[in-house]
């Protein structure tokens, strides 16, 4: 199924029945008196998480969704039906912002979460609420309200401890293959991965954390080059990023380096947030690299990159350096305490 993380929508919610001015009339009761009921309460809208769904598709092809009207009052006390709800389902961790006022009004970070995206209006009132001593037949009555309308932006932005970065064939997918139960389609051409790919990574019995697969980033995405930079987003909610390289690249012409330092510009171009985040650097590929070449192969690149933060060096193929790399991790989400938020 396709992937879409963002939707526009308008939610529309019930409008309030009109009250009745209605007049008992019954055989052998004379000036039976203001029988008009109340219109009915107009339905709410609802957003609901829900884990079974990881797309916003059906939000990109249906935009308008409104709740039911209450119904009119009627006469002989008869109260209008309240219109009812409706509930719209979507993926954890939806952000749902209103267009008009920029304001986040709901973020479903947990399946179930339930919030108000749209309030029903009232119902107006009968006649039978106009009584009194000086006016025992009251005409009057009110209508019932409008229900609320807003444009609601909702974006998916996925729930993972950690998210990978990297340019394409980097081996991003193979990494997260070779530490969680994700199975993510692995390639040797640019652009395998398309949408995200959650994997939950087990350190040891309830030890665990979500790591997130994204599409590979090339110089130029902010400018749309590839598959753009969108996609970025879903790192934002990620307590570390782990920068994978492909140390050495088939094609002789590419440099490691300049590579890496595309993927940190493109970062920074998209949110300045994600780039100070504590991001990792990951080597991969240093099965392809022969023992006694690759120590001045990693030497050289962290040298012309300029790198002092965290650095591995793994093989994503035959898992070298993987484990080591996870308990780190660990360790670190442990003490930032992140840990308990993406482990599901
Ligand atoms: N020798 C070797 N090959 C690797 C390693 N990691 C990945 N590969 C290969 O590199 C190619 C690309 O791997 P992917 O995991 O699909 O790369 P990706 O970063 O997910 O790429 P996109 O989804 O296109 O962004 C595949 O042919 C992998 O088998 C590694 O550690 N060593
Ligand atoms: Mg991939």
């Amino acid at each position: 199924m396709k992937f879409i993380d963002e939707a526009n929508i308008n939610v529309i919610a019930g409008d309030g029945g009109d009250g009745s001015a209605s007049m008992r009339r019954e055989k052998f009761i004379p000036f039976g008196g203001p029988d008009g009921g109340d219109g009915g309460h107009g339905g709410n809208v609802y957003a609901v998480a829900d884990r079974n769904i990881n797309t916003l598709i059906d939000y990109h092809y249906t935009k308008k969704y409104q709740a039911r009207n209450g119904k009119d009052g009627r006469g002989s006390d008869c109260y209008g039906k309240k219109g009812d709800n409706i509930t719209l389902r979507m993926p954890v961790g939806t952000v749902i912002t209103d267009i008009d006022t920029n304001e986040v009004i709901a973020d479903l970070t947990k399946h179930n979460q339930r919030m108000l995206l749209a309030k029903g209006a009232v119902g107006g009132l009968g006649n039978l609420h106009f009584k009194s001593s000086t006016n025992r037949a009251p005409r009057k009555k009110t209508e019932g309200k409008l229900g609320e309308r807003r444009i609601l932006k909702l974006e998916l932005k996925v729930l993972a401890d950690v998210g990978l970065l990297g340019m394409p064939n980097a081996g991003k997918s193979t990494f997260i293959t070779a530490v969680s139960n994700a199975k993510p389609k692995i390639a040797n051409y640019p652009f395998t991965t398309l949408a995200p790919n959650l994997g939950v990574v087990r350190i040891g019995p309830e030890k665990s954390f979500v790591v997130a697969d994204l599409p590979g980033l090339i110089g130029g995405a902010a400018e749309g080059a590839g598959l753009g930079h969108q996609f970025l987003r879903h790192l934002q909610r990620s307590g570390i990023l782990l920068h994978i390289v492909d140390l050495i690249p088939f094609d002789d012409g590419v440099d490691p380096v300049m590579e890496a330092s595309a993927i940190v510009n493109e970062l920074r171009k998209y949110d300045e947030a994600l780039y100070r985040k504590p991001r990792w650097l990951v080597l991969n590929k240093i099965d392809m690299s022969p023992k006694n070449e690759r120590e001045a192969r990693v030497t050289d690149f962290v040298e012309r990159f300029g790198w002092h933060g965290p650095m591995f060096q793994v093989s994503a193929l035959t898992g070298l350096g993987c484990k080591n790399l996870c308990y780190a991790v660990y360790a670190y989400l442990l003490k930032t305490g992140l840990a308990e938020r993406g482990a599901a």
